[in-house]
């Protein structure tokens, strides 16, 4: 494999490969189609109005936006320019996008038209910087003082890409933590490059002559890779949706569009599989599927696999090192693992004190490789302790067998993994415990009867309050009222007392136990 060139910009790379394309079309949203000569066109003008909106090299934009053509015109037009797109959770409450905006110091938001209310909310809250508020796709006429992004950009001139290095900050995403804020992972330019080199050609197996469609969004570092950095790598051709992934909506675009590669997550296959209007395998055309954000358990793969005759290639990564890192593949699947180490990417499983573990034990996976995120944004300690040298640790535990393959085996921390998103219990128990009716609360993840994870609060109700439906639904909707709604409690039982340590500390390790049996 070449090396990333050292003077390297990710976007005028992609605009490089794929100059002699220019008619296909590179991305098929819900209202129509952006080739690649237009989409080289856009992102060359994109980086003219970020410089006639005054915004220089280096400095950071928020990009709030659902999956629609413009994605990746503002994505990799902030390349281009080299400034820094921070893309960001569309399902985020004001709260976390006011924390975002503080601290990215972001110079302006780039929003899709039904996420503006959220994000004007987060500027009222937030001592924030920013300077312009830029809308894709407005229904109607906009407010004062907001700028529509379409028509700007058709009187923009085509600047030409930044020169920059491979090592260069060239965007960010947020990753969420057990405690404290989210963490932005600040990567580079050459990190695109190598997930798509070392997974998405080699190991998922994108073609030119590819259909890709992610139901992971965008802003998600698998999405991203899906939908965004590996098909563009080659010159294949994106479906986009900027619906929920329900089922329907997913089917609705693999009949409709017939895409060749299918990226989704387990609940997603899950529910995929459960759903009564399942197209056959002749209504479709996946050759090969991934799956990430949480373990897939045998039994969908299997039945994925019977039903539309292609293979979910189940892989972990992580926004710390941008993209898969172990993975099956398609000549090499076992299904219930997931699979062997990336070639390019090393991975370590050790115990407490940092030393290999022999197969068979379960110990905290460490990987290396040369896509990890060069920091996280001022957060000294949190980098220190995730970035070793080399080395990256991941949180999750892991067991090899003699044969090589890699099993999940849980979380280091208390983190819960929802549909492939971080749920923090402490975050949620906060927001139980503000509740008037609620004395205490612990959450904890624990897997239904398919094997996937969902979210389980243990409750002790003050007195004077009694446990029945009512107060449980009333519950789930004080947290969605305040969180992402990914992160409400499925089920809420109420305890008399909870399990803690001689000092006080919840035992959400008891609870876990305490569900399995
Ligand atoms: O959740 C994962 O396994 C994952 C996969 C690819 C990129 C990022 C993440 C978090």
């Amino acid at each position: 494999m070449q090396a990333c060139p050292a003077e390297f910009n990710f976007a005028q790379h992609l605009a490089e490969i794929n100059a002699g394309r220019a008619d296909k079309t590179a991305y098929v949203d819900s209202q129509g189609t952006l080739s690649y000569g237009e989409l080289a066109q856009r992102v060359a003008k994109f980086a003219g109005l970020l410089q006639e909106l005054g915004i220089r090299r280096e400095e950071r934009i928020l990009l709030s936006m659902l999956d629609i053509n413009d994605w990746p015109v503002v994505f990799l037009g902030a390349l281009h320019a080299g400034v820094v797109p921070v893309a960001v959770n569309t399902l985020l409450p004001a709260a976390d996008y006011a924390y975002m905006m503080e601290h990215s110091r972001c110079q302006a938001v780039f929003v899709s038209e039904p996420l503006l209310g959220t994000v004007q909310e987060a500027m009222g809250i937030a001592r924030h910087e920013v300077r312009h508020v830029v809308v894709a796709r407005p229904e109607g006429k906009l407010a004062a003082g907001l700028i529509e992004l379409e028509s700007r950009l058709q009187q923009a001139a085509e600047v030409p890409p930044a020169a920059t290095k491979a090592d260069e900050i060239a965007f960010w995403l947020y990753s969420s933590g057990s405690t404290g804020q989210p963490k932005g992972v600040v990567h580079s330019h050459a990190n695109l490059w190598h997930t798509a080199e070392l997974y998405g050609k080699p190991v998922l197996g994108v073609r030119e002559d590819d259909i890709v469609f992610s139901a992971a969004k965008l802003f998600f570092a698998y999405g991203l890779g899906n939908g965004l950095t590996f098909p563009l790598s080659v010159g294949a051709t994106v479906v986009l949706m900027d619906e929920r992934p329900t089922p329907a909506a997913v089917y609705k675009r693999l009949v409709e569009h017939k895409p060749t590669v299918f990226c989704g997550v387990p609940t997603l296959y899950a529910s995929m599989l459960a759903f009564d209007a399942m197209p056959s395998k002749a209504d479709v055309a996946m050759r090969v599927c991934a799956s990430a954000g949480e373990a897939l358990p045998r039994d969908l793969g299997d039945r994925f696999t019977q039903q539309f005759g292609c293979r979910i290639l189940d892989g972990i990564g992580s926004t710390e090192m941008l993209h898969i890192f172990l993975s099956n593949r398609e000549d090499d699947l076992r299904y219930g693992t997931t699979g062997k180490p990336v070639p390019g990417y090393e991975v370590e499983l050790r115990d407490d004190e940092g030393r290999p573990v022999p197969c068979g034990t379960i110990g905290d996976l460490y990987i290396k490789g040369p896509s990890a995120a060069l920091m996280y944004w001022n957060n000294r300690d949190k980098t220190r302790s995730t970035f070793l040298g080399d080395w990256v640790k991941s949180g999750d535990k892991y067991v090899c067998d003699e044969e090589g393959y890699y099993t999940y085996s849980g979380r280091s921390d208390d983190m819960i993994k929802v549909s492939g998103q971080y749920v923090s219990p402490i975050e949620v128990e906060n927001i139980l415990i503000q509740h008037t009716a609620v004395l205490e609360a612990a959450v904890i993840g624990a897997a239904d009867g398919q094997g996937l994870v969902k979210t389980i609060a243990y409750v002790v109700l003050r007195s004077g309050n009694s446990a029945c439906d009512a107060i449980q639904q009333e519950l789930q909707a004080f947290v969605k009222g305040q969180l992402a709604p990914f992160k409400y409690p499925r089920t809420i039982h109420f305890v008399d007392e909870l399990p803690k340590t001689a000092t006080g500390k919840i035992q959400r390790f008891r609870l876990r136990e305490q569900e399995k049996h």
